[in-house]
């Protein structure tokens, strides 16, 4: 297995940031918001739970599902300078919807009952009408990036998410078949999970307020939690503000449509031309153009 990659902060982000999340589907960023807004996080969301911290024995089931948390403190958690430097680099500047609130809170629990809850996927991201599950599309609609948000400690103990290493790559074939109506998260996870099954692993440890930036193709896992300490996690989308584009006619890509297009390269006909697999540069490691693509561009 190896370590999760993480890419230091203190300098302005830039290529290598970008070349980790190409590679491996996901940066981590350290400390990308305060300790102590993450433990005002924690402390609300032990209210939710109705569980008592101190209590194990009040700790009744092995996953408690949080749904949207918009106190002040998670409004913090996601706007902190570095991560909003983040979201520019990797999906653009004028690209991504600021939020402020937080969703989908996994809340994992030490027990000895299995969660239901653990098989590999990739997240769906819209609910077509009539449909009964989310969907997912080649053009990731409404989804710029999966987060992972720590508000507890998580070490290899604390049932980290499993994350398969480069997998983002190999979930656009299984997608294009699927055009522009996508496919459900049903469907879906049999096939991303049989593609990505070579992959190494990764999991997502860390302190509360490091936080994990995954592209919206990374396949990834709960898995049961058999340590002592409850594990806090928020794993909400950032949202489109621009659908992606994967056909541009300037180039000018994200980070997160290069991966799609490399991800179809590798199975495309090799006599194709280079433009047309893949192959450029996304415009955030263009030396000229050192963080993020213009919007609309
Ligand atoms: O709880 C986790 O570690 C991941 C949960 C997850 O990926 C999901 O249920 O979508």
């Amino acid at each position: 297995m190896r370590g999760a990659g993480r890419v230091a902060h203190d300098g302005p982000m830039d290529d290598a940031m970008v070349e980790s999340f190409l590679e491996d589907g996901f940066v981590k960023i350290e400390g990308a918001f305060p300790p102590r807004v993450a433990e005002d996080c924690a402390r609300l969301l032990w209210k939710e739970t109705g569980y008592d911290p101190e209590d194990p024995a009040s700790w009744k089931a092995p996953v408690v599902w949080v749904a949207g948390m918009a106190q002040g403190p998670f409004a913090a958690a996601v706007n902190s300078p570095v991560l909003h430097e983040a979201f520019d680099v990797l999906v653009g500047e004028g690209r991504w919807q600021p939020r402020y609130s937080l969703g989908s809170f996994p809340l994992r629990f030490p027990h000895e009952e299995e969660p239901d809850d653990a098989g590999w996927h990739i997240e769906g991201s819209y609910l077509p009408e009539g449909a009964a599950h989310w969907h997912t599309n080649l053009r990731s609609r409404e989804r710029a990036l999966l987060m992972l948000f720590l508000f507890s400690e998580v070490t290899e103990a604390d049932a980290p998410t499993r994350i398969r290493v480069g997998s983002h790559l190999d979930v656009p074939p299984v997608l294009e078949p699927y055009g522009e109506a996508g496919a459900s998260f049903l469907e879906l996870g049999p096939k991303v999970a049989a593609a990505s099954a070579d992959r190494p692993l990764a999991h997502a440890t860390g302190h509360p307020g490091d936080v994990y930036l995954c592209h919206p193709f990374l396949v990834h896992a709960a898995q049961p939690h058999h340590g002592t300490h409850p594990r806090f996690m928020a794993q909400p989308p950032l949202y489109l503000d621009a659908p992606l584009e994967l056909d541009r006619t300037d180039g000018n890509y994200s980070a997160v449509e290069f991966a799609i297009r490399r991800g179809l390269s590798e199975t495309a006909d090799p006599r194709a031309p280079e433009g047309a697999r893949g192959t450029a540069r996304p415009a955030t490691t263009d030396p000229q153009s050192k963080l993020s693509p213009p919007a609309n561009a």
